[in-house]
């Protein structure tokens, strides 16, 4: 089998999510990072299209972050990161959901004005309001157990702790990438919601060098 392969071009929770993932498994890997937005045409040259992450395995490449975690869970041992039940792989699915539109949607407002070089503050206001009522969800959750689905991460937990990271870290941390420190600058999640930022410290602890991607 040859090693792992794993391109990256950050700044990307999609990406953090795959690390995640990986760690979790206990497999070893090669990253190969992009330069922010301008290598994509590296990147382009090395797989074939212009988004990551992108996982080579055996001379096969594998798209798409929720694509990959599937692809893991298949071809691999280590702690199971979906469910065997269909109504496991729904509630898996919601939370995915969650991440995509919800959380996704919502960081994406920050991300545009990150990559126009122009702030807008009712953009920032919406992107705050949106993520602390999506929140609650999070948060209702996690009064019954550490991880969404139980004592154990799953795949729900390395979807979404990487979209909550950039609104509970500390913006003064020095090695934060672009779209960590611009959104945590401008964007909070209340402490109210007690849980949840213990959970994002929890899920980010399977790997702590992920912060910086
Ligand atoms: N649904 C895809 C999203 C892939 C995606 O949009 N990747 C972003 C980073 S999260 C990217 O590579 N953007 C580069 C660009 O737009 O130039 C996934 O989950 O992997």
């Amino acid at each position: 089998m040859t090693r792992l392969k794993l391109h990256l071009l950050p700044p990307s929770p999609n990406n953090v999510k795959v690390l995640l993932a990986l760690k979790l498994k206990g497999l070893d890997f090669d990253t190969v990072p992009y330069g922010g937005f301008d290598g994509r045409e590296a990147l382009v040259e090395a797989t074939g299209q212009p988004l990551t992450p992108v996982l080579e395995h055996d001379g096969r490449k594998v798209y798409d972050s929720f694509g990959i975690l599937r692809y893991l869970d298949a071809n691999f041992g280590g702690p199971r990161l979906f469910s065997s039940t269909r109504e496991g792989m729904r509630a898996i699915e919601r939370w995915e959901d969650l991440a995509r539109n919800g959380f996704g949607a919502a960081l994406g407002l920050m991300l545009a004005q990150l990559l126009e070089g122009k702030d807008d503050p009712d953009k920032t206001a919406l992107a705050e309001r949106t993520i602390n009522q999506l929140a609650v969800r999070l948060e209702d959750a996690l009064q019954a157990s550490p991880y969404l689905m139980g004592d154990e991460p799953n795949a729900a937990d390395l979807t979404l702790a990487p979209f909550v990271l950039p609104v509970v870290v500390d913006p003064s941390s020095a090695d934060l990438n672009p779209l960590l420190q611009y959104v945590a600058k401008r964007v909070r999640l209340a402490g109210r919601f007690a849980k949840t930022h213990a959970w994002v410290e929890r899920v980010m602890a399977i790997d702590h060098s992920t912060a910086a991607v």
